[in-house]
């Protein structure tokens, strides 16, 4: 067994601002095992600083390549390997990056795509978008596009005091399925501009106050009549069983990086369900690695909501897989090769890459 990794850096087609910063490039790990035959690939989801959450790729680098390694010489199945490294406290993109490279090595070990052997899969993803801050004009102007490219659910990324691009996106298009993202920039005393949120119909708010904040989310529900979201809050199935009990969240943003993989992410969809919430796959930018995964899990019949993956045009100019993501009527269809059923564009990935490093 072989397992490598490369550190890219990609330049993305449009700078991507959140409350938290603005990003220029795609600083990604990619993973890459060779066992019996097999090529599995999976992606980190962590950047170069800590900004979403608390890992990078420094930390993720140093999990994998000093802890976790040790627990897949034996390639094995992704539940095996969660058990072993349940003795590693959090970290969970660490987790998930090799989770999900073994989920990949197993479906093709079975010779099935990932999304049938995930589980019941649609075939395809319902696709919404995320745009990121920017001036008005031109936040309207990708409202319209994506409007145009039959998106499912728009989601803008707001912070404190910019609850001024949701009345003028409201005004322009006063029917559109819209939601906000704040990326926790507000704080529970600041009821008076959530509340200017809540007048414009919106889907729902995702996270609007602290990373780590459950209570508070809960009290605000009963506040607002939007519906609340949580992306950041929500680390593994224990914390959304605990959200959606205390009314913290109806909705839950799933990101399979951040709550410990696709194993995790399908437990918290039940979950979800059973306390009548709604649940959608999220994104953090992947190269078509990650994308892969993402668009496996968001085809499950499970994910009731449309998520947050576009297809690769709108981040990359140039990505790293030869088969990209194409959009129909704000729909992605899942690929049909084994695994996550991408060819991996070695050119393309030897180009980005700033550093490798064998692993095992
Ligand atoms: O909060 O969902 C988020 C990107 C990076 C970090 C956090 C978030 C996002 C996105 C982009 O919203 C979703 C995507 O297009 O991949
Ligand atoms: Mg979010």
């Amino acid at each position: 067994m072989e397992l490598s990794l490369y550190n890219v850096k990609i330049p993305l087609i449009t700078p991507f601002t959140t409350s938290f910063g603005t990003e220029e490039y795609r600083d990604a790990i990619i993973f890459h095992m060779k066992n019996e035959g097999i090529d599995a690939f999976s992606e980190s989801v962590t950047s170069s600083i800590p900004d979403y959450g608390y890992e990078d790729n420094t930390t993720a680098t140093h999990i994998i390549g000093d802890i976790l390694c040790k627990y897949v010489t034996d390639v094995p199945a992704p539940e095996e390997f969660m058990k072993r490294s349940q003795s590693v406290r959090g970290h969970n993109m660490a987790k998930s990056a090799i989770e999900m490279l073994l989920w990949d090595y197993y479906s093709k070990y079975n010779k099935k795509p990932l999304d049938r052997y995930l589980g019941e899969s649609r075939g395809y993803a319902n696709a919404g978008i995320s745009i990121g801050m920017s001036d008005l004009p031109s936040m309207i102007r990708q409202v319209g596009q994506a409007i145009n490219r039959k998106y499912k659910r728009i989601k803008v990324k707001i912070r404190k005091g910019r609850e001024d691009i949701v009345k003028a996106i409201r005004d322009t298009y006063p029917d559109i399925h819209l939601s906000v993202d704040a990326n926790t920039d507000y704080s529970y005393g600041d009821l008076e501009y959530l509340k200017k949120l809540d007048r414009y119909n919106l889907e729902y708010i995702e996270q609007p106050l602290a990373g780590d904040d459950l209570i508070y989310h809960s009290r605000l529900s009963r506040q607002i009549s939007t519906p609340i979201c949580l992306d950041e809050s929500i680390t593994s199935p224990e914390k959304a069983e605990k959200a959606l009990e205390i009314g913290a969240c109806s909705v839950i943003n799933i990101k399979p990086g951040r709550v410990g993989g696709l194993l995790n992410s399908i437990k918290i969809a039940k979950i979800a369900h059973e306390y009548g919430g709604h649940v959608w796959i999220g994104g953090m930018l992947e190269t078509g690695i990650g994308r892969s995964f993402n668009i496996a899990m968001a085809s499950q019949k499970i994910v009731d909501f449309p998520g947050d993956t576009s297809p690769n045009d709108k981040y990359f100019k140039k990505d790293i897989v030869t088969n990209v993501f194409q959009m129909e009527d704000g729909t992605i269809k899942t690929n049909d090769g084994p695994g996550i059923g991408v060819g991996v564009d070695y050119g393309a990935l030897f180009g980005y890459t700033i550093s490798a490093r064998r692993i095992l």
